[in-house]
């Protein structure tokens, strides 16, 4: 059975949420993270040098990085969620997998660790402001008129992607950016992502 190591609110929960729409079996352990740190307990490193979350367990082999991870899954039990190798719509699924973790993590991850330092990080703001609206801009602008990227309906690049949206949402972006928020309301309303977030841990 495939295994995941799933850390309290992270990016891990995009893999429960493709695991519940593939319909497949699977077993969650739970890590939770350092109350005061927000960093993840070290039996993660047990496992990987990096000790980060998600990793799954799957044909015997540890799997880290989260698009690495979605995309064997849907190799292995998915590949509807994946558009057709010749087909042009392969290269956009290629860039949105790796911008969800390449591109628009480094502003998301900046504004974060910036926000710590008060008023240190006012000169490096607008720079970073500047990034995570033209990204959380380029996200709004990619959603097709079905609503999803990609493909007309759920893929894996939406999967990807629901990371970085629901942190745009968060970050109170969505009137900005409507059809992202329509996005971010679609996954909501999934009750594979409901599930997703009942075997979470809720967070
Ligand atoms: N690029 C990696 C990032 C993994 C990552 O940074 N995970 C975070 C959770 S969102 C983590 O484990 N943080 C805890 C820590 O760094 O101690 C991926 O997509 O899987």
């Amino acid at each position: 059975m495939i295994k995941v190591h799933h850390l309290n609110r992270s990016r891990s929960l995009r893999i429960l949420w493709l695991l519940e729409e593939l319909g497949l079996d699977y077993e969650v352990i739970r890590y939770e993270r350092d109350a005061k740190t927000n960093l993840a307990p070290p039996e993660l490193l047990a496992l990987h040098p990096l000790g980060k979350s998600p990793m799954i367990e799957m044909d015997g082999r540890l799997i880290g990085e989260s698009a690495a991870i979605v995309e064997a899954l849907c190799a292995a039990h998915g590949p509807h969620l994946v558009p057709d190798r010749n087909a042009d719509a392969y290269t956009t699924h290629m860039e949105l997998m790796h911008f969800a973790e390449g591109s628009v993590m480094t502003p998301i991850l900046l504004n974060l660790y910036t926000g710590k330092l008060g008023e240190a990080a006012a000169p490096l703001q607008p720079r970073i402001q500047g990034e995570l609206t033209s990204h959380f801009a380029y996200m709004d602008q990619m959603l097709r008129p079905s609503g999803h990227y990609v493909l007309d309906d759920l893929s894996a690049a939406d999967i990807m992607l629901s990371f970085p949206a629901t942190v745009a949402l968060r970050m109170g972006r969505g009137a900005d950016f409507p059809k992202l928020a329509a996005f971010v309301d679609w996954m909501n309303a999934r009750p594979a992502f409901q599930a997703a977030l009942a075997k979470g841990g809720g967070d």
